[in-house]
């Protein structure tokens, strides 16, 4: 028997961070036990820094295990904590322990002596390597990241060694001839205006008592590279050239430190890299490499001095959650020589990262380039819906007989490669697609016996993973790849289900929150950057509604603190600017329910309603942190009187007529309880007069088929999900997709290739039925009121052609599992539920009182169950109406 037993334990939602700089980190942990009921009681930590006690909470009578405040003295800067949870179960008797740790960073600003350096533009020509032929319009004017090096000599080795370092720009840190850390495209995307991130490496094995090299390759990245689709602002969107910050602070035996800053002794010049630009590609000629530039022994007379570009080191935020990773390798399912010296690579997989190519026997300046593609047309790259994005990674070989070549300061969302100028035949063992995404855990898992389902749930993953770098995108191919807020509000509820997000979500609503207008109001997209400003309905209210999330999913109760004013002064403003409470001014671009098929619902309608629910998580979060929530009840309440008069009918038509608008009102509860039957019966009728076809753009997409279910249409939500023919999830998937389409119609047999201005084929939107997957289908919700998983509701729906399904989460207090098949004419349900937490079960059956237990008992249908795990038998349900 296990006992009741702490694990996962994490400090500001992170398994052992290496530098922090909150005050008063969140500490948390799951917890397990074998014995069904059992439950944490009580818990004590403790914390020690050197040896040394810093916090004992003492004995806390809590079944809290998440978001517990350290309270002890001070943290210090740069020191580790340890620390220890003992807890204590259902008996109250003390159980299992666990520990862990997190160090903090610089806690302090005055801290920092380094300071801001780049390439000297006076003393430097500004292109050199100077400028290649085959370089396009867009490419000829980037100038090739500097190397940046500085070498130190000591005397001992120091027992202890933490960088901490930053780039406005992209950087790769290096160390004595390696590369520090795992890191890719730090330090990532945030509001640059505002915060920048800076990382921290525990760099004590790489320092040595001799001559050391500390050195970094620094590129545009977001700050002066291509970024988006704004023309106007392309290159250069927050500065003109690359700058790079770093602190190494060494610590040795007898007490004393010293720290190696970024300053004025630095040196620098370029090296095999010609440009590097996210969206552009990387261009790499070999024979320029500086090879051992970055390690003792090298001579480096030739370099020329940085400048030191801003002595002021501020509005520096230390990294608070997972960085961008490379976390898969794939290889080819096929490399087709193509005859003309070509050779067409494909993955199988729409994925998001680059090529490693090994190359073999290529002469010296030989010229390999590599084109990007998520589709093929006839056979060949399908580039237009890349828009300006290049895509394109050129290498120059250095004549050696293996040479390497993977782009570091690049990433392009692909299946297809095209291989130009590769000497000899391409063999696919030499080609490696490295999956790259910020790297927060997947721990939701979810199967079922149907092959197309399944498939949609691998291809909302791949959509989740390749538009998660840095921040949560829109696409990841062509020149956009920006947070919008819309799209990553309605895949949150997804995202949630698939992977620990907290820690991500969190530091990207910092940005949101620096991103806001002049005015205080939400933007469209975050960071902030094209012509785009004040946000849409249901794009600005992202700002509102991912708070709310994770505080219902994680119990994050912080981050609703620290965004509640924002979240707040937005609906004030479009109340202020709609005093009659139907949302028709200050709409910013209004998109509507973006990329529908042809149901276009009345925008005012579609605002509304979410000015109505905004309203409503603002009183839910004022409850919550303690404020006044009593003029946002009432807010919210005047707003349904009001959208009742403008947009509900007597019979219960909705305006518009949509499914996007009867969802709206349905799940948004806008609906006076007469109407909801008749509004539901106009629904389920349109879902059917289309044969099984949804007609839901971005906002009701996500709806869809929890609605549905809610209200006893099971058959129909899986109808849709079962549907092949257009538009539906399905058609995408017998179409090849791999990943989850921008638009419903992105390719159709009919018409082709929809409009390449806008037809991505990694983009998440539309796989916002995951939830349902998870939350229907196998049957994991919680209770309207609970937070944290800690009342599941668990109710799992038996339908259309599936024979099994399960999924399971790892939330905040433990693993939750809910899994249902059937066999025999029985239909068996298993589920797990943490210890602490309770479940209400439904058990799918046509006659309650066949439930059996694990013991042949007869329990009914409805079960309220303790922790543990169990399982029911039963006579399935009878198949309804559609299937
Ligand atoms: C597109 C983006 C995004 C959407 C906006 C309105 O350009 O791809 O998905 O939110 O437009």
């Amino acid at each position: 028997m296990t006992m009741l037993t702490p694990y996962a334990l994490s400090t500001d939602g992170r398994a052992t961070p290496l530098g922090i700089d909150e005050k008063s980190p969140l500490l948390s942990w799951r917890l397990r036990s074998d014995r069904n009921g059992d439950a944490q009681t009580a818990y004590r930590i403790r914390v020690t820094e050197g040896g040394t006690e810093r916090w004992d909470s003492g004995r806390v009578e809590s079944p809290e295990n998440s978001g517990i405040a350290y309270g002890g003295s001070v943290l210090r800067s740069r020191a580790r904590y340890e620390w220890t949870v003992t807890v204590w179960n259902a008996d109250g008797e003390e159980a299992g322990a666990a520990d862990s740790w997190f160090e903090t960073a610089l806690l302090h600003p005055d801290e920092w002596t380094a300071v801001w350096i780049d390439r000297n533009p006076h003393v430097h020509p500004p292109f050199d390597p100077p400028v290649v032929d085959d370089l396009t319009d867009r490419t000829r004017h980037l100038p090739a990241p500097p190397h940046l090096r500085r070498s130190f000599t000591l005397d001992d080795a120091p027992v202890r060694a933490r960088l901490y370092a930053t780039a406005r720009g992209v950087y790769e840190a290096r160390l004595n001839g390696r590369k520090i850390g795992d890191h890719e495209l730090a330090p990532g995307w945030t509001e640059y205006g505002t915060r920048i991130l800076y990382q921290t490496y525990d760099v004590t094995d790489l320092v040595t008592a001799s001559e050391n090299v500390l050195g970094a390759v620094v590129a545009d990245g977001w700050w002066s590279g291509f970024v988006g689709f704004d023309s106007r602002h392309q290159a250069q969107h927050y500065g003109a050239a690359p700058q790079f910050l770093a602190q190494l602070v060494l610590e040795f035996a007898d007490g004393s430190t010293r720290t190696i800053d970024t300053d004025g002794e630095w040196v620098e010049r370029p090296g095999a890299i010609r440009y590097a630009d996210l969206l552009m590609g990387q261009y790499e000629d070999a024979s320029r490499a500086q090879p051992g530039w970055d390690a003792p022994g090298y001579d480096a007379n030739d370099w020329l001095p940085v400048r030191v570009v801003d002595p002021n080191p501020a509005n520096l935020v230390a990294e608070p959650d997972e960085p961008v990773r490379v976390t898969e390798e794939l290889h080819p399912v096929s490399v087709t020589a193509l005859g003309d010296g070509r050779h067409l690579v494909d993955f199988g997989q729409n994925l998001v990262g680059r090529v490693r190519l090994t190359v073999r026997g290529a002469k010296t300046g030989q010229r390999i380039r590599l084109r990007h593609a998520e589709v093929l047309e006839d056979g060949e790259l399908y580039l237009e819906n890349l828009r300006t994005a290049e895509a394109t990674d050129v290498y120059l070989a250095a004549g050696q007989p293996v040479e390497v070549f993977e782009p570091t300061f690049t990433f392009h969302g692909f299946r297809y490669v095209e291989v130009v100028g590769y000497p000899g035949l391409l063999h696919a063992q030499d080609v490696v697609g490295r999956v790259l995404h910020s790297d927060t855990p997947f721990t939701g898992t979810f199967e079922c016996d149907d092959e197309m389902v399944d498939q949609l749930h691998r291809n909302i993953r791949w959509g989740q993973r390749g538009n998660w770098v840095s921040v949560p995108t829109d696409c990841p191919q062509r020149d956009e790849r920006l947070g919008w807020l819309a799209d990553a509000q309605i895949f949150a509820p997804t995202a949630m289900r698939n992977a620990d997000v907290q820690a991500f979500f969190a530091r990207w609503l910092a940005d949101v929150r620096a991103a806001t207008t002049p005015e205080g109001v939400f933007p469209d997209i975050a960071p902030r950057v094209a012509m785009l400003t004040e946000g849409a309905p249901a794009w600005g209210d992202g700002g509102v509604i991912i708070p709310w999330l994770l505080y219902r999913v994680y119990g994050d109760v912080r981050t609703l603190e620290r965004s509640y004013d924002s979240m707040a002064a937005w609906v004030d403003h479009v109340h202020r600017h709609n005093p009659d409470l139907i949302w028709r001014n200050r709409t910013g671009n209004n998109y509507g329910d973006w990329l529908q098929v042809d149901a276009d619902t009345p925008r005012a309608l579609l605002a509304t309603a979410y000015f109505a629910q905004s309203a409503a998580l603002i009183a839910s979060a004022a409850r919550v942190i303690k404020k006044d929530a009593q003029p946002y009840e009432d807010l919210h309440a005047r707003i349904k009187d009001a959208f009742i008069d403008a947009f509900v009918e007597d019979d219960g038509r909705v305006v518009g007529d949509t499914q996007t608008g009867y969802l709206l009102a349905l799940a948004f509860d806008l609906l006076p309880s007469h109407l909801v039957e008749p509004a539901f019966e106009r629904l389920a009728a349109d879902v059917e007069k289309r044969d099984h076809h949804l007609t839901t753009g971005f906002v009701g997409v996500a709806l869809l088929c929890p609605t549905l279910a809610a209200h006893g249409r099971a058959d129909l939500a899986y109808a849709l999900l079962h549907q092949d023919t257009y538009p539906s999830w399905g058609y995408s998937i017998v179409h090849g997709a791999t990943t989850i389409w921008e638009r419903w119609d992105g390719w159709t047999a009919d018409r082709g290739f929809q409009a390449a201005q806008m037809n991505s084929f990694n983009h998440y939107s539309l796989g916002s039925i995951g939830d349902w997957l998870y939350g229907g289908v196998a049957g994991i919700d919680q209770a309207p009121d609970s937070v944290g998983y800690r009342s599941l509701v668990l109710r799992p729906t038996i339908g259309g052609r599936l024979g099994f399904a399960r999924a399971s989460q790892e939330t905040v207090r433990g693993r939750v599992a809910s899994g249902w098949r059937l066999a025999d004419g029985e239909v068996v349900v298993d589920v797990e539920i943490p210890p602490g937490s309770t479940a209400e079960l439904t058990v799918p059956t046509s006659d309650p009182s066949s439930v059996r237990d694990a013991d042949g008992e007869a329990v009914g249908a409805q079960l309220r169950l303790e922790s543990g795990t169990y399982r029911f038998t039963a006579q399935p349900p009878t198949p309804k109406k559609g299937h």
